[in-house]
C-alpha cells in the first residue's frame, strides 16, 4: 500500500513538473500563449525612438540585385556564391554611415549581419563563409557597433534563420523537398553559438530575426531561442520573427498571443493603429532592400509622411538603405535622409516620444500626442479648413502651427472648426498643435472622416 502511494505521488509530481517546467514563464495563463519577457520600460524606450535605419548589405551588391531572392534567379547560383571573393568595399566608413543615420534624425541602426545567403559580415568562429574570406577582411559589424556607441545610436542586428549556405539547414533555395541529410539540431547549435558570439562581442540592443517561415523552423524552436537569448542578455529586445505569427507583408489580423517576440514587423507597409502591442514597420527608401543601380527613390514627402503615418499608428519606422559595393551610401540617399533630419529638427516634438492618436489616421490627416498636446499632421499644404470631432471633457487652450503662428479654432456642436492660412508654411508636411488643459493620452480613439 505504501509503495503504491509513493508511486502515485511520484507520478503526480512528474506530471506537475512537466506542466510547470514546459510552460515556464510564458504560460501564466495557458490560453494566453507566448509572453514576451522584456519589460514595459525597455519596450517604451524602444518605441519612443520612433525612427531607425535598416541597412541591407553584402556581396550581392556587386550585382545590384535583391539580397533576399535573386540567387538562382537573376544571378546564377554559381555566380552568387562566389561573389564574396570579390567583395572589397574599400570606401566603407562606419562613422559616415552612423553620421548619416544621426543626421536623418534616426535613433537606432540595424545591420544585416547575416542574410538568407548565410554570409556573415563579422568574423565568426562558427563558419568559414564570412567577411574574413573576402578580400576586405574587416569586421563590418564590429566597426558599426563601435561607431554607434560613439554617436549615441542604438546598435541592432538583423539575423535571418533560413540559411542557403549551411548544409545542416534543410531547405537549400533550390525548390526541392527538405534535404534528409541536413541536421536541424546541429544547425540550431551553430546559430546559438553565433548569436552568443555576437551578443558577447557587440552587445546589440535589439535582434531582428527573419526567414523563420520555412518548414524546418517551428514556434517551439523560436520560444527556445528567445529564452536562450534572454538568458544571455536580459534586456535584449527581439522582434517577432522567431515565430510564425506576424503581420509581415500580409493584411490579415494577427493574433498577438501567438507571437514569439517583443514586437510585430509589418514589411513594406505602415502597420495598423495599435496602442497595445509594439510594432515597427520596415520600409525601403527605394524599391529594393539591397542596393539597386538607378533605383527609384521615394520623394521627400513620401519619406516624411511614411514616418508620420507610422508614428500616428503608434509604431516605429525602420527605414532601409542599401549601400553600394564600394562601401558608400549613395549621395542622393544621404541627401534625402538629411532632408528628413532637417524636417525633424523643426517637427521632431511631434514624432519622438509621442503616442498615436487620438484621431485615427486617414488620407488627409493623422495625429500624435504627448503630454497636453495633440499634433495634427496635415498631409496636403493647400488645405484651408479643417473640421475635427471635438474631445469631450477637454478644453483646447491654444491652437497653432508648429512654426509658431496661431490658428483660429472654434468649437461648435462637438466639432472644432479650424481656419488655416491659405498656404501652409511647410512645403513637405505641416503640423497643427492643439494645447489642452489635460494630458492627451486619456482621450479615447476618435474615427474622424477625411473631409
Ligand atoms: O530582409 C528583407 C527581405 O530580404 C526579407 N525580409 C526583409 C526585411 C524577405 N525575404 N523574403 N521575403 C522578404 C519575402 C517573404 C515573403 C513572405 Fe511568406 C511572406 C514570408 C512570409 C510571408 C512567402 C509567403 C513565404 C511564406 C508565405
Amino acid at each position: 500500500m505504501y509503495r503504491i502511494m509513493t508511486k502515485y505521488l511520484q507520478q503526480v509530481l512528474i506530471i506537475w513538473f512537466l506542466i510547470f517546467s514546459t510552460s515556464g514563464v510564458f504560460a501564466q495563463d495557458k490560453n494566453a500563449g507566448f509572453r514576451s519577457t522584456t519589460s514595459k520600460e525597455i519596450m517604451d524606450e524602444f518605441m519612443s525612438m520612433r525612427f531607425g535605419m535598416f541597412i541591407h548589405w553584402g556581396p550581392v551588391t556587386l550585382r545590384g540585385t535583391e539580397i533576399g531572392w535573386s540567387r538562382g534567379h537573376e544571378v546564377p547560383v554559381s555566380d552568387y556564391d562566389n561573389l564574396y571573393k570579390e567583395f572589397n568595399p574599400v570606401l566603407f566608413n562606419a562613422d559616415e554611415w552612423v553620421k548619416t543615420a544621426k543626421d536623418a534624425g534616426m535613433k537606432y541602426l540595424t545591420i544585416t549581419s547575416k542574410h538568407h545567403d548565410g554570409f556573415c559580415l563579422w568574423p565568426s568562429e562558427h563558419t568559414e563563409y564570412d567577411i574574413m574570406a573576402s578580400p576586405f577582411k574587416k569586421d563590418i559589424v564590429g566597426e558599426l557597433a563601435k561607431a554607434c556607441k560613439k554617436h549615441d545610436i542604438k546598435f541592432c542586428m538583423y539575423f535571418t534563420i533560413l540559411d542557403w549556405h549551411d548544409a545542416n539547414y534543410p531547405v537549400h533555395n533550390d525548390g526541392k523537398a527538405p534535404d534528409p541529410d541536413a541536421d536541424m539540431s546541429k544547425f540550431i547549435v551553430t546559430i546559438k553559438n553565433q548569436l552568443k558570439e555576437v551578443i558577447t562581442n557587440y552587445d546589440p540592443y535589439m535582434l531582428w530575426f527573419d526567414g523563420q517561415w520555412e518548414s524546418p523552423w517551428t514556434d517551439d524552436m523560436g520560444i527556445d531561442l528567445y529564452n536562450y537569448l534572454k538568458g544571455l542578455k536580459k534586456d535584449l529586445i527581439i522582434n517577432n520573427r522567431l515565430g510564425k505569427e506576424m503581420t509581415a507583408i500580409h493584411s490579415k489580423e494577427v493574433d498577438y498571443r501567438k507571437m514569439v517576440g517583443d514586437f510585430d514587423t509589418p514589411e513594406q507597409k505602415v502597420g495598423n493603429f495599435n496602442l497595445d502591442f509594439p510594432w515597427e514597420s520596415c520600409i525601403t527608401i527605394g524599391t529594393q532592400w539591397a542596393w539597386k543601380p538607378n533605383d527609384k527613390l521615394k520623394t521627400l514627402q513620401e519619406c516624411i509622411q511614411t514616418l508620420i503615418k507610422t508614428a500616428s499608428g503608434n509604431g516605429n519606422l525602420l527605414f532601409n538603405v542599401g549601400p553600394m559595393m564600394d562601401g558608400r551610401i549613395e549621395q542622393r540617399q544621404v541627401d534625402l535622409l538629411k532632408q528628413m533630419g532637417d524636417w525633424l529638427k523643426v517637427y521632431g516634438e511631434s514624432i519622438y516620444g509621442t503616442k498615436g492618436g487620438p484621431y485615427m489616421p486617414n488620407s488627409i490627416f493623422s495625429s500624435t500626442r504627448k503630454d497636453n498636446k495633440v499634433f495634427v499632421h496635415l498631409f496636403d499644404a493647400s488645405i484651408e479648413k479643417l473640421i475635427l470631432p471635438a474631445f469631450s471633457g477637454v478644453k483646447v487652450l491654444k491652437s497653432s502651427l508648429m512654426n509658431g503662428k496661431s490658428v483660429q479654432l472654434k468649437e461648435t456642436d462637438g466639432k472644432y472648426f479650424i481656419k488655416l492660412p491659405s498656404q501652409l508654411p511647410d512645403s513637405v508636411s505641416n503640423v497643427l498643435v492643439l494645447e489642452l488643459d489635460k494630458n492627451a493620452n486619456g482621450i479615447p480613439i476618435i474615427h474622424a472622416e477625411s473631409k
